[in-house]
């Protein structure tokens, strides 16, 4: 049962009624293309709203107006106080519209209203102070140096560093706001202006957020919103001549394509692309912990998450009792629609998604896998995967080694940890990984061994500002977070002078 849901507020529905433009100089504005995306709710698969498909000559014109800013000096020109001030207040703003915007996003994501309000937009504001308060502690070095000529000639030289230019910033569709806001935040901390695309499936939330920062008072051009599609719309933008750098966050495969075209005029480029994430539980965890810890690193927004466990290994003695233990906390899952006060598993983001993460169940279910689901939730249109527990899957299987990206989770018997440690490793990506034990000795050592950007000990999926966070192998190139976030956004000029 998925229990009462939330009202839709009538600003909400006022905003999904526009006639959406793009958003580009501080204001909406009608695209040249007259192709339109339609916005479907993940819940009924009925359509919410259209917003525009920009076409290469719109994507010109937002990041012309981004230039035009950049090369104005209106926001890089700004004392680092005043940005920083203007970025708080922007924070204050968005805090201040935090249930239409947690509305917005369930209603064209799918996720549960309690995770918008607490993740899209709650932990999006501790990011967002967070980096306006890095905009006053951009720092550089004071070198010395051994130039020898001329004779008696003495030098200082100092590093300092510029913001980089117009920054291009890909989204995409698991958390919209949040993702979009780790792009534009330190773009606009570091002095940069953004022209940033979200995903064809769920472009409301940007286009409301770009509405409030000019409130709080960022100059026109500076922060641009273009809605459209990854061939045309997210084609032009990152490849772009006056774009400097490309942040993108999605899969591998479109990472690859976009560090290709970058290539061709060395843009700078941050990617952060997909998991296939072990947890490695040994005989000695605590198996509440486990468990509590593994179905939220599994099963939060529907395992739409680039770093949630997919492979858990658990040893041998601990086995049987922690799948009967999930199988259980699986059964009791709530599903239903994302507005519903008591569902905990909702819709996934799209008809498309949703075929692409069945057909991995149906190869796992012709090769007579053992599956464990808990309910299908309410059917009809809605985009709804039963969340299932995959035992001791055969290696063949694609859901061994691809990105399911849904609320399905593989549970493997392994004789010991380094056979665990083994399977954990032999992997193409290198996002996330766990290590649940109540040995410190075995923890440390388990995390030095895992090939991943983060390891986390008896937790999984735990993200935080101050944390820097990013792939080694397939999983990307680049960290966001972190004192030294600015860093990737900012280019290092050296100036030396002669006395
Ligand atoms: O991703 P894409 P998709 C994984 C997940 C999912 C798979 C495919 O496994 O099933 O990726 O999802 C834009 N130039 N992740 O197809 O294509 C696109 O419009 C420029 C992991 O949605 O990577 C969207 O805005 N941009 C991931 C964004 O890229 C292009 C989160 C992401 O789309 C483009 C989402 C192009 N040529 C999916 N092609 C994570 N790391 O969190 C597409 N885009």
């Amino acid at each position: 049962m998925s229990g009462s849901q939330v009202a839709t507020l009538a600003s909400v529905q006022i905003f999904l009624d526009r006639q959406h433009g793009l958003y580009i100089d501080g204001g909406q504005q009608a695209a040249q293309s007259e192709k339109r995306l339609t916005i479907y709710n993940p819940a009924t698969g009925e359509p919410i709203a259209t917003t525009a498909d920009a076409s290469t000559a719109d994507v010109d014109k937002a990041v012309m107006s981004a230039w035009k800013a950049f090369v104005a000096r209106t926001w890089a020109g700004r004392l680092p106080a005043e940005r920083e001030r203007i970025l708080l207040r922007f924070a204050d703003l968005v805090e201040q519209h935090t249930e239409e915007l947690a509305q917005l996003e369930t209603l064209e994501q799918g996720k549960s209203i309690h995770i918008s309000r607490a993740f899209e937009v709650g932990c999006t504001l501790n990011w967002m102070r967070y980096t306006a308060g890095l905009a006053t502690k951009i720092t550089g070095s004071t070198l010395d140096v051994s130039i020898p000529m001329p004779e008696g000639a003495r030098y200082q030289a100092w590093t300092r560093k510029e913001p980089v230019g117009v920054v291009a910033g890909i989204v995409p569709w698991n958390f919209p706001l949040m993702i979009g806001m780790w792009k534009v935040m330190p773009a606009l901390a570091s002095g940069c202006s953004i022209v940033i695309k979200p995903s064809e499936t769920t472009p409301l939330t940007l286009l409301r957020v770009a509405e409030l920062a000019t409130e709080a008072g960022i100059p026109d051009g500076v922060f641009n919103v273009v809605t459209g599609s990854g061939s045309e719309c997210g084609t032009a933008l990152t490849s772009h001549p006056q774009v400097a750098k490309v942040s993108f966050t999605g899969s591998t495969a479109t990472g690859k394509q976009i560090a290709r075209s970058a290539a061709d005029r060395l843009t700078r480029v941050t990617l952060e692309l997909g998991g296939k994430n072990p947890a490695i539980v040994l005989k000695d965890a605590d198996p509440q912990w486990v468990i509590e810890g593994l179905m939220t690193g599994s099963f939060l927004n529907q395992g739409q998450v680039c770093a949630a466990s997919s492979r858990i290994y658990i040893e041998a003695p601990l086995f049987d009792n922690l799948v009967s233990g999930f199988e259980q906390a699986v059964k009791s899952l709530n599903v239903g629609p994302g507005m519903s006060e008591t569902a905990n598993i909702n819709p996934l983001v799209s008809r498309a998604h949703c075929d692409k993460v069945q057909a991995f169940l149906q190869e796992a279910q012709q090769n007579n896998a053992e599956l464990l689901s808990g309910n299908a939730g309410p059917g009809g249109n809605g985009y709804y995967v039963a969340p299932t527990l995959v035992v001791n899957p055969d290696a063949s299987l694609r859901l061994n080694r691809e990105e399911v990206f849904g609320p399905v989770v593989n549970l493997v018997r392994v004789a010991d940890g380094e056979e665990a440690l083994r399977l954990a490793n032999d992997t193409e990506y290198g996002l996330t990984a766990s290590v649940w034990t109540r040995d410190l000795s075995h923890a440390l050592s388990y995390s030095d061994r895992l090939q991943a950007g983060t390891v986390w000990i008896n937790s999984h999926t735990l993200i935080d500002a101050n944390l820097p966070f990013g792939g080694m192998k397939q999983s990307g190139t680049g960290r966001d977070f972190g004192p030294d976030w600015l860093d990737g956004w900012c280019e290092t000029k050296s100036v030396c002078v002669r006395y």
